[in-house]
């Protein structure tokens, strides 16, 4: 497999000393290699997509609709195929990966149905105004992408920025552009109108830098690391470019006393050990009311030690690697200064050596207890598949907890008593927030959270407006003057 760049609706092959390997997680080998665009050929691509955008944005919405139902139709035959790429690439079990790309498809369906139903709205302005409010394309967007979800953020992003009626140079992770680079291919084969949508592969440095200082990139829009996105927000800030960010987390699972504790469990398993907890919502700090602390831990670090580790193309996989070996040993520092701090390891915090696992960068499910908002596993995003567990005594005391760090992704509350629950919900600061859940996540409802976790929200109807500009239109209904000043 090798990753080309496309740009202007062509392909283009980097040069050999462009070329960067790319490495199955599971098993440390090399599979294919990726162009790693250089600042030329991002200018080379945002001029395509800035060429392209007048007659793009003019079609009328049905017509864009038009492709984004072809795309999802190719994806959906290439389902399996792509599933399986993304497996290699990013290391997720197959489970996860075929989730992905049936999201990916459900996003341009949904996209495409949402642009050619809904419009701009009309008001009054007294005696003399009426007014229409339209919803315009913002211009060409520059999409930068993470390796956690490749084709699904991909998706989330592409879908409403095209149905929108904007043109779109997108920048997949250096570690993971397979799947972008088979979704191209289902842009070309569809037809896709030259330069509306140009891939250029490639690092954040020269390649992302390039988008996010142009002053012909019209919208940025970033999922990654805060500190990236501090920078991204840094270099959008010379040219005021309208920015969405979608950033990380450390959100709480909140279990109460009358919770039903095996429910819960199960819940909050999944919160953490879901994509090797690489995922920006990951539930990673649980919240336990003391009168069921005991039985919760008993119950949860029983389960994680028996979740079934593996290579992600192996069926029986629960839990696959993390995506590159120096976020392996990342974590693993993580974990060892959650000991220094004086956490309690109960389970986990190795790298797996099983036979079918030495070459991989495998982490046990890991948990501590006896923690607290002190310490640096409680506070900084590992990352990785590792929960730290801590106590409450009552309501306004999980609340406190819940909201002391400085990310408000997700949050979720486990309960018998729905009042409790939503009283609770409604006083965590978080975007994505569940009642006796943690399963999260349509494409028809917004995706994000507030401090320190981003601006804005993917998906859904909001998901759309951070793709378009809003315009008013005032006509008036008398050729009347206005008469301000006399003479
Ligand atoms: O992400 P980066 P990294 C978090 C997670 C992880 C940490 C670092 O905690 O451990 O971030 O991960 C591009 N200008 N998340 O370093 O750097 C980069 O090439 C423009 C949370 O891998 O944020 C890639 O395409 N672009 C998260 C993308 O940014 C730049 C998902 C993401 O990489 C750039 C991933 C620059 N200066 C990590 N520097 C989530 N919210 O889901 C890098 N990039």
């Amino acid at each position: 497999m090798q990753v080309n760049m496309y740009i202007n609706g062509e392909w283009q092959m980097p040069e050999k000393d462009r070329l960067s390997s790319l490495i199955n997680p599971a098993n440390g080998t090399s599979i294919g290699t990726t162009a790693m665009a250089t600042a030329r050929d991002a200018e080379n691509a945002i001029g395509a997509a800035n060429n392209a955008y007048d007659e793009w944005s003019a079609l009328p919405p049905a017509e864009r609709a038009a492709y984004l139902y072809q795309i999802a139709d190719q994806i959906e035959k290439r389902k399996e195929e792509i599933s399986k790429w993304e497996t290699r690439n990013n290391g997720k079990p197959l489970r996860e990966t075929f989730a992905d790309v049936e999201t990916a498809c459900e996003c341009f369906r949904y996209y495409a149905g949402l642009i050619s139903s809904t419009d701009g709205y009309t008001f009054t302005s007294g005696t003399e105004i009426q007014g229409l409010v339209t919803y315009e394309p913002i211009g060409v967007c520059g999409l930068i992408i993470p390796w956690n979800h490749p084709i699904l953020i991909t998706a989330w992003k592409t879908a409403p920025a095209l149905a929108a009626g904007n043109t779109i140079v997108l920048k997949p992770s250096e570690y993971t552009p397979i799947s972008a680079y088979i979704l191209y291919e289902i842009f070309d084969q569809v037809g896709l109108p030259k330069g509306v949508a140009n891939l250029v592969p490639g690092g954040g440095d020269e390649v992302g830098a390039t988008i996010t200082n142009s002053t012909a990139i019209d919208k940025i829009s970033f999922t990654g690391g805060t500190e990236t996105g501090k920078r991204i927000m840094a270099a959008a800030a010379n040219n005021i470019t309208n920015v969405t960010l979608e950033l990380g987390g450390k959100s709480p699972v909140i279990v109460f006393g009358d919770a039903e504790i095996e429910h819960a469990v199960d819940h909050a398993l999944y919160a953490i050990y879901f994509g090797s907890g690489q995922v920006c919502s990951a539930g990673s700090r649980i919240l336990v009311e003391e009168s069921a602390y005991e039985k919760f831990v008993d119950h949860f670090v029983a389960r994680a030690k028996q979740i079934r580790v593996g290579p992600g193309e192996n069926e029986q996989t629960e839990m696959g690697p993390l995506y590159t070996e120096a976020h392996m040993n990342n974590v693993l520092a993580d974990i060892k200064r959650g000991e220094e701090e004086g956490a309690t390891l109960q389970c986990g915090g190795y790298r797996m050596h099983g036979e079918d696992l030495v070459h991989g960068f495998f982490v046990a499910p890991t948990v501590f207890t006896d923690v607290n908002e002190d310490m640096s596993i409680v506070q900084e995003e590992i990352f990785g598949p590792v929960v730290v567990i801590q106590t409450f005594t009552h309501e306004s005391e999980a609340i406190t907890l819940a909201n002391k760090t400085k990310y408000g992704l997700a949050a979720a509350v486990f309960t018998g008593d729905s009042a409790t629950g939503m009283r609770v919900i409604r006083g965590v600061k978080a975007g994505l927030t569940g009642i006796n859940t943690y399963g999260m996540g349509d494409v028809k409802a917004p995706w994000g959270g507030p401090k320190m976790s981003g601006i804005g929200r993917s998906l859904g109807p909001d998901g759309l407006k951070e793709f378009q500009e809003a315009k008013q239109i005032n006509v008036a209904l008398h050729n009347e003057k206005l008469g301000w000043f006399a003479n």
